[in-house]
C-alpha cells in the first residue's frame, strides 16, 4: 500500500519533527519498505494501492508508555470527598486510597478487568496510540497481580494494539504486610515476580520508591531479582521527595525512571550515563497540584531522551487522553510541541525497550497516525479536540 500526498513528520535521528512537507509512505508486510519526497516515488510503488491523503499529516503513531489502565473501581467519590474538605485520613478511614483500589481489583475476574480496562483502551487507541505499556500493581497477592497481567495481556486479543506488561509488585504494601514491608517484598512480591516471568507475562520491572511506599534496599531486591531473570527494570522515582530512586535506577542500567519531578541535575548526569530515558507524568503532576517541576533543562542539557505518558491511574491521575498528556507537558512542563510528539513517539518506545516503532523509518513497524492538521504542533496546541483521521497499526488500517 502507497500513502501518497501527506505531509509526514518522521522523527528523525536528531530527534526533530524531519519534516516531507508532500511526501509519501510505502508499506509492505505491515513494515514501512519506503518513505520519501511524493515527486520521487519509484515506479514499482505506483502499480499496487495507493490513497491520496490529500495534504493531512502522518506521524508515528504515539505510544503509552506508562499505564495503570488494568485496576478495579475508581475513585470518583473519594474526589469528591476530598473536594469537600476531606482530610487524606478521613479519606483512608472511610476506606480510599489506594487500599480501595487493590480490594477492589482483588475482588474483580480476570474479564472485569479486561472488561473495565477496554474503554480507557479505546480512549487512547481513538487517538492515534498504538503501544499501551500496562503495570500491574494493584493486587499486591500472588493471584491477583498474576490476573492483572493476564487481563493486560488480553487486551491485544480484543483490540488492535500492542501491550508491553510490566510488573510492579512493589507498588505499595498491602494492609496484611502494613508493619513489614520487607516481608511482602521477600514473601510475596519476589516470589510473584518469579510466578509471571514464568508465565511468560512480563516485560519489564517497576516498583515506587518513595516514602510513602518502598526504600531503595527494598527497591535494589526487586531489582536484582529482576536481573536474575534478565528483565529490564524501571522506576517511580522522587515524585513526591529524593531518597535516591534515580541513581539506584541507573546502577541497574533502568530503561526508564518515571515522574522524577524531585530529581536533581546530578540524577540527570547519572540517567543520561545509564541511557534511562525520563518519562514525565503531566497528568499526576496537575491531579495532584504538584508545584516541584521536572529538571527539564537538565535533561536537555545532558542528553536524556524526555518521555511522556498518562500514567492513566485511578487515584493521581485519572488521564486517558495522550493529546491531553501533550499538552500539558508543553503547558505544564514547559516542554516544545516538537518535544512532547517525539516523547509520545520516538523517546516512549525507547522506554519500554522497543526499537522498531516510533519513528517513520525504513524496516520500521507500519506503526502511524493520520491527522486532520497542517502542523504537527496542532496535536499538542488543542485541548479537548481530537484532530486523528485514521490509524495504521502494524501495517492495518483502523479507521478513527
Ligand atoms: N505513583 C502514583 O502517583 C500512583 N502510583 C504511583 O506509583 C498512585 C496510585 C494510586 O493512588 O492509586
Ligand atoms: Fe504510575
Amino acid at each position: 500500500m502507497l500513502l501518497r500526498n501527506a505531509k509526514i513528520v518522521t522523527i528523525g535521528d536528531q530527534d526533530s519533527y524531519g519534516l516531507i512537507e508532500c511526501g509519501a509512505i510505502a508499506i509492505k508486510d505491515g513494515l514501512i519498505d519506503w518513505v520519501g519526497a511524493d515527486d520521487a516515488i519509484p515506479a514499482a510503488y505506483l502499480d499496487g494501492p495507493v490513497r491520496n491523503l490529500e495534504g493531512r499529516l502522518i506521524t508515528p503513531a504515539l505510544i503509552d508508555c506508562h499505564t495503570h489502565v488494568v485496576h478495579g473501581g475508581d475513585r470518583a467519590v473519594e474526589f469528591e470527598m476530598r473536594l469537600k474538605g476531606a482530610s487524606y485520613e478521613e479519606v483512608a478511614r472511610a476506606g480510599g486510597g489506594i487500599v480501595s483500589t487493590v480490594k477492589a481489583t482483588r475482588e474483580a475476574s480476570i474479564e472485569d478487568l479486561l472488561t473495565s480496562a477496554l474503554p480507557r483502551v479505546d480512549a487512547l487507541l481513538a487517538e492515534g496510540v498504538s503501544v499501551i505499556e500496562v503495570k500491574s500493581g494493584y493486587g499486591l497477592d500472588r493471584d491477583t497481580e498474576l490476573n492483572m497481567l493476564r487481563a493486560a495481556r488480553m487486551i491485544s486479543a480484543h483490540r488492535n494494539v500492542r501491550i508491553k506488561t510490566t510488573f510492579l509488585g512493589a507498588h505499595a504494601v498491602p494492609v496484611e504486610y502494613k508493619d513489614d514491608p520487607d516481608g511482602y517484598i521477600d514473601e510475596v512480591c519476589i516470589p510473584t515476580l518469579k510466578a509471571a516471568h514464568a508465565e511468560g507475562l512480563v516485560d519489564a520491572v517497576d516498583g515506587f520508591c518513595e516514602g510513602i511506599a518502598f526504600n531503595t534496599d527494598q527497591i535494589k531486591r526487586v531489582f536484582d531479582a529482576a536481573r536474575e531473570l534478565g528483565i529490564p527494570v524501571k522506576l517511580h522515582a522522587e515524585q513526591l521527595s529524593n531518597i535516591g530512586g534515580t541513581k539506584l535506577a541507573a546502577e541497574y542500567g533502568a530503561i526508564s525512571v518515571d515522574h522524577i519531578e524531585y530529581a536533581t541535575e546530578e540524577d540527570a548526569i547519572v540517567m543520561a550515563k545509564a541511557g534511562s530515558v525520563a518519562v514525565l507524568l503531566p497528568g499526576a503532576f496537575y491531579t495532584l497540584h504538584e508545584t516541584q517541576l521536572p529538571p527539564i533543562d537538565a535533561f536537555r542539557k545532558h542528553g536524556v531522551p524526555m518521555a511522556i505518558a498518562t500514567d492513566c491511574n485511578p487515584g493521581s491521575s485519572p488521564l486517558a487522553s495522550i493529546l491531553l498528556t501533550m499538552n500539558m507537558s508543553c503547558t505544564l512542563f514547559r516542554l516544545t510541541p516538537e518535544e512532547a510528539l517525539v516523547g509520545a513517539t520516538a523517546h516512549a518506545a525507547r522506554a519500554l525497550g522497543l526499537s522498531d516503532t516510533g519513528r517513520i523509518k525504513v524496516g520500521l513497524r507500519a506503526d502511524l497516525a493520520i491527522w486532520n492538521a497542517k502542523h504537527p504542533a496542532e496535536l499538542a496546541y488543542r485541548i479537548g479536540f481530537n484532530p486523528l483521521f485514521e490509524s495504521i497499526v502494524g501495517g492495518e488500517s483502523i479507521a478513527a
